[in-house]
Order: structure tokens, then C-alpha cells, then sequence
């Protein structure tokens, strides 16, 4: 892509033109190599949006919250963006339209912007289209910008790490063993909140996580952002507005310890570079094995069983160190 081309997309998207923005998050599900002059430029112009990590069990009510939150924000007349990463449901086609329907309220409204984003529709990694996708939405100036994902594993505790603020929800719901624990996204949490409050268990639920928090390296620590567990009913919006206000101590928290921000956002660099980069070094290593296969040179090693699985690798990982590719 030439430098008119990148600057007019880079216009598109800083005057929030929807349709090139959809496009061109299309093109970084693709993952299309030509866009990434447009997502450097992107790049430069963000930080100002309010990103948002909204994450949790299959069905614990995250699209319900994330529409009450879409609600919350358009009534202080703020624009908001939604980023639904991988339904859950199994008909992916079928769950992106209901989540468009659940939320349809907002459909209309130009202040309001959603996206679903699912892995079979992303090539390579998911977290770094999702990155990628968020350095387009922050340039746009969404004053909110909110991710869904499913809390099942690492890749989903992966894309809430791009976030500022860490939503993680559980319901009473399956009883009292607080869900999802296994990928470390109780560790990274920012705010806790037992949705489904009507459901009984939940003041047990919220007893069972303030004894995680208590255990989590920096309690009590004025320096540490201290985490706190709330009930929502997000049917009937019922305990929303207290979470809006956690949401906003969670931001002013970062901008009155730029130190604990700073060392965020070059955590957050870090991962995204390392995904990029092994993204990258896993095409390149997968091309020159088959360019090894390809060039027949093999044939009579293998049938001496000259060359073992150790030795190839050296030999592909030196092609990669010689730059044969990329
Ligand atoms: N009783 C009760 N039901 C709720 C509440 N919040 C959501 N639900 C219901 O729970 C079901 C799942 O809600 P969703 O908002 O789709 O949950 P989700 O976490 O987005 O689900 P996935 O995206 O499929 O993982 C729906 O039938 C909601 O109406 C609540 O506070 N109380
Ligand atoms: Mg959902």
C-alpha cells in the first residue's frame, strides 16, 4: 500500500468512516499484511478511548451487561463500540446475529458501533487481530470501547489483557466454585461482579471471591488497584450504575498512578509484539519446511535415516536466522 492510499485510510478512519473501519477490520481478520502501514499510522493517534474487558462463563450474562453498560454510557451522551470476540454459541453466524438483536436498540444510533469478531473468521491469532482491531476502534475516539470474550482460556485472558479495565463476570449459577480460575484471569481481574444476583448463592459467590482478592499479591497495598466484587441483575439493569462507578474509580486510578499505567500499556506492547512476532516466525518456519521437503535434498538423508527431527529443526531455524523469508 502506497502512502496516499495509507493516509486516505487513516482519514476514513479518523473521521469514522463505519464502512472502510469495518473493512478494514475485515482485512486484519485476514490478517493482510498490507494494512499494517495504516495500523502503524492508527497507532500513533490512539490512547484516548476507555477500553473496557468484559469476560466470563459461557452464558453468565455478559451481552445482557454490555447492553445495559451501551445504555449507561449513551444517556451521558458518550459513544461507545463493542467488540464481541467468539460468541460461545456453536452457530456462530446465528449467535453474531442474536447478540446484534439483543443489542438492537442501539443498532441505529451512530453513537453506537459493534463488531463480532469470531476465531473461524480470523487467520492466525485471535488476540492479534483483536489487538489490531482495537488500535482502529481507539483511533476512531470511541469514548468507550467495550471487548465481550468467553472466559474459557488462555487466548480469551490473552485479549482482556489489551483492555485498561478487567471485567470479570461469574454467576451463582453451577454452584460455589468460582468459575474459569484455571487460566490465571482471577489474577487480572480489575473488577469482579456476580451477575445474576436474583439467583440465590450469590452473596456466597461474592463471599468466595473477596477471599480470592485477599489473597492476591498487593492487597491492601494504596499503590496496587484494589479490586471489589458487586451484584448485578443485568435484566433489569439493577446494580449497573454502581458498576459504571467502579469502571470510573478503575480509570482514575490509572490516570492518578501513571507509573501502574505506564507499566500496563508496555505489558500490553510486550504481548502484542511477542504474538505478532510469533505469528510471523511460525509462517516463515512452516514455508521453509516445505521448501526443505521441496528440494528433494532429503530424499536420500531420511532413507539413511541421516537426518533426525532435531537436526531438521536446526536447519529450519538457521533458514529463519539467514532471512530467506519475510
Ligand atoms: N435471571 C437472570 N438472567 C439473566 C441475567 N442476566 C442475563 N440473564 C440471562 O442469561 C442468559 C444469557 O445471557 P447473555 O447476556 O447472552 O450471556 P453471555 O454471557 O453474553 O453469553 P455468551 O455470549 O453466549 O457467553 C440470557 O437468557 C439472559 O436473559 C440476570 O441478571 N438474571
Ligand atoms: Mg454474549
Amino acid at each position: 500500500m502506497d502512502v496516499s492510499m495509507t493516509q486516505s485510510y487513516v482519514d476514513a478512519v479518523t473521521s469514522r468512516d463505519l464502512r472502510i473501519c469495518a473493512q478494514l477490520i475485515t482485512r486484519v481478520e485476514a490478517a493482510d499484511p498490507e494494512v499494517r502501514p495504516v495500523l502503524h499510522a492508527l497507532y500513533a493517534l490512539g490512547g484516548h478511548s476507555r477500553v473496557i474487558g468484559i469476560t466470563g462463563p459461557p452464558g453468565a450474562g455478559k451481552s445482557t451487561l454490555v447492553n445495559q453498560l451501551i445504555t449507561h454510557y449513551r444517556q451521558q451522551n458518550l459513544r461507545v463500540a463493542i467488540l464481541a470476540v467468539d460468541p460461545s454459541s456453536p452457530y456462530s453466524g446465528g449467535a453474531v446475529l442474536g447478540d446484534r438483536l439483543r443489542m438492537g436498540v442501539h443498532d441505529v444510533d451512530p453513537g453506537v458501533f459493534i463488531r463480532s469478531m469470531a476465531t473461524r473468521g480470523v487467520l492466525g491469532g485471535l488476540s492479534r487481530a483483536v489487538g489490531d482491531a482495537l488500535t482502529i476502534l481507539d483511533a476512531m475516539r470511541w469514548d468507550v470501547v467495550i471487548v465481550e470474550t468467553v472466559g474459557v482460556g488462555q487466548n480469551e485472558t490473552d485479549i482482556v489483557r489489551h483492555t485498561g479495565c478487567i471485567v470479570l463476570l461469574q454467576t451463582a449459577l453451577g454452584g460455589d466454585a468460582v468459575q474459569s480460575s484455571k487460566a490465571g484471569i482471577l489474577e487480572i481481574g480489575d473488577i469482579f461482579v456476580v451477575n445474576k444476583s436474583d439467583v440465590s448463592g450469590s452473596d456466597r459467590m461474592v463471599g468466595a471471591l473477596n477471599e480470592m482478592i485477599a489473597r492476591r499479591a498487593g492487597h491492601g497495598d494504596p499503590q496496587c488497584w484494589q479490586p471489589v466484587v458487586l451484584k448485578t441483575e443485568a435484566i433489569s439493569g439493577q446494580g449497573v450504575s454502581e458498576l459504571c462507578t467502579e469502571i470510573e474509580r478503575r480509570f482514575s486510578f490509572l490516570s492518578q498512578h501513571p507509573e501502574v499505567a505506564m507499566a500496563r500499556r508496555l505489558d500490553q506492547l510486550r504481548r502484542r509484539a511477542l504474538e505478532i512476532a510469533k505469528e510471523r516466525i511460525s509462517v516463515a518456519l512452516e514455508e521453509h519446511s516445505q521448501e526443505l521437503l521441496k528440494s528433494g535434498q532429503l530424499t536420500a538423508d531420511v532413507r539413511e535415516r541421516r537426518t533426525d527431527p532435531y537436526e531438521l529443526s536446526e536447519t529450519m531455524i538457521r533458514m529463519l536466522g539467514a532471512g530467506r523469508s519475510h
